[in-house]
């Protein structure tokens, strides 16, 4: 007879309600179900081959309660040790986990983390526009939406397609933009960095001008620039007093930040693609880092992520979790429980699912005046609705790449 938090059952569920989702479902020999995101954009399969073929062996037969231990074990016994696919596996692991360990303690998983530490988690929005009228509108909306921290994208002069823009208008004034585009091989984009730097200081200048100084506004720079140029833009950036700049810089090279943090007070963010603690280890320790990017999903779970920021607090480094579409319901229930539990909390980034995907994830947390909060319902709060899954086969899609007007390959 197994004991009744043996692991019997672990399936890694994929989906593509609006866009691809892998989620892992761990069930107990009494029959709890845990649920967590292994969603890698762009190499979802890659991360659902390593669970399915690797690490569903380990699981079977194991005790649901022992997290700590699953966690060490799958990341010291793979030998192959960090990386994303193997972080991101980890972490379905780990959120199941919890998941399960809060529904048998019948509460909410941000109880089990030291319970609430806010009322509520503030949440930044998207704003972009393919002209300064149209990213007006776009801020005009997300207020009205009721957020109260917007990022602004727009189009830079010059350049056709830019990150975080839409290409096209939403018919629904929805923001839709969704970079992983379907399709046999990626998108080509373009990329000018001094037609980008001439250009945003103006935006920010105009946005201010139009909704005060008291609107917490963010910007990300997707990895794109120099050292000395990311100096250059927090440098002209500070007139607008920005909530904070992220990944000005390609983020494997943390010793890129020392220079730019010697030229500029405007706040960075840093970390999305970042999976482990050894990441951030020269950039928190030195403080040149205000916020830390990594989500729950790609950076080994509640285990791996609260590591994480339990270090950042040392030095006032405070969480700006990862939250666009990529990281599913599952993955933003789980943001929402560790920002409302723990204390360095900063910001969450909230990009909203297409309306399609709440008919293969229910979800419990809720969104009110600026404010994420995950609800009251034991566990993670998400139940997944295999039938309705099942509608939505897997399609491949990949991120884009792009390139200079030479042809030279740039980080997109
Ligand atoms: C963000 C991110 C995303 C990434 C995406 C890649 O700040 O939200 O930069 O938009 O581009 O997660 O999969
Ligand atoms: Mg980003």
């Amino acid at each position: 007879m197994p004991s009744p938090t043996t692991i019997t059952a672990v399936d890694v569920l994929v989906t593509s309600p609006g866009r691809n989702f892998v989620t892992l479902r761990i069930t107990t020999a009494d029959g709890v179900v845990g649920l967590g995101d292994a969603t890698l954009n762009g190499r979802e399969l890659a991360v659902a081959a390593t669970l399915r073929d690797h690490i569903v062996p380990l699981l079977l037969g194991q005790d649901a309660h022992r997290i700590e231990d699953t966690w060490q074990f799958l990341y010291r016994s793979v030998y192959w040790r960090r990386g994303p696919v193997t972080m991101t596996a980890i972490a379905a692991v780990d959120v199941a986990l919890w998941d399960i360990k809060a529904k048998l303690a019948g509460m909410p998983l941000y109880q089990l983390l030291g319970g609430a530490s806010r009322s509520g988690v503030l949440a930044y929005a998207h704003a972009s526009g393919r002209d300064v009228p149209a990213l007006l509108d776009s801020v005009r909306q997300r207020i009205e939406e009721g957020f109260r921290a917007i990022r602004i994208q727009t189009s830079v002069p010059g350049v056709r397609t830019v990150y975080g823009v839409s290409s096209a208008p939403s018919p629904t004034g929805r923001y839709s933009y969704e970079p992983a585009k379907r399709g046999p091989l990626p998108a080509e984009e373009d990329w000018d960095s001094q037609a980008y730097l001439r250009h945003i200081p103006g935006v920010f200048e105009t946005v201010r001008a139009e909704f005060g100084a008291e609107l917490p506004l963010l910007h990300d720079a997707h990895h794109r620039l120099t050292p000395i140029q990311a100096a250059r833009l927090g440098t002209d950036l500070e007139p607008y007093r920005l909530f904070w700049l992220e990944d000005v810089t390609p983020a494997e090279n943390q010793e890129a930040l020392r220079l730019v943090r010697q030229h500029t007070t405007t706040p960075l963010a840093i970390g999305e693609i970042f999976n482990t603690v050894w990441d951030y280890q020269t950039i928190i320790r030195e403080q040149l880092i205000d916020y830390v990017r990594s989500s729950v999903v790609h950076a080994g779970g509640i285990t791996g992520l609260r590591r994480i920021l339990d270090y950042a607090a040392q030095y006032q480094v405070k969480s700006g979790m990862h939250g666009p579409t990529d990281i599913s319901p599952v993955g933003m229930a789980a943001a929402t429980h560790l920002s409302l539990a723990i204390h360095n909390f900063g910001i969450q980034e909230y990009m909203q699912h297409d309306p399609i995907t709440s008919e293969v994830f229910r979800t419990s947390f809720t969104f009110t005046d600026g404010l994420l909060h995950p609800g009251e319902e034991p566990g993670l709060g998400v139940e997944y609705d295999e039938d309705a899954a099942e509608r939505f086969p897997y399609e491949r899609a990949y991120l884009p790449f792009a390139r200079l007007a030479d042809g030279t390959i740039h980080d997109w």
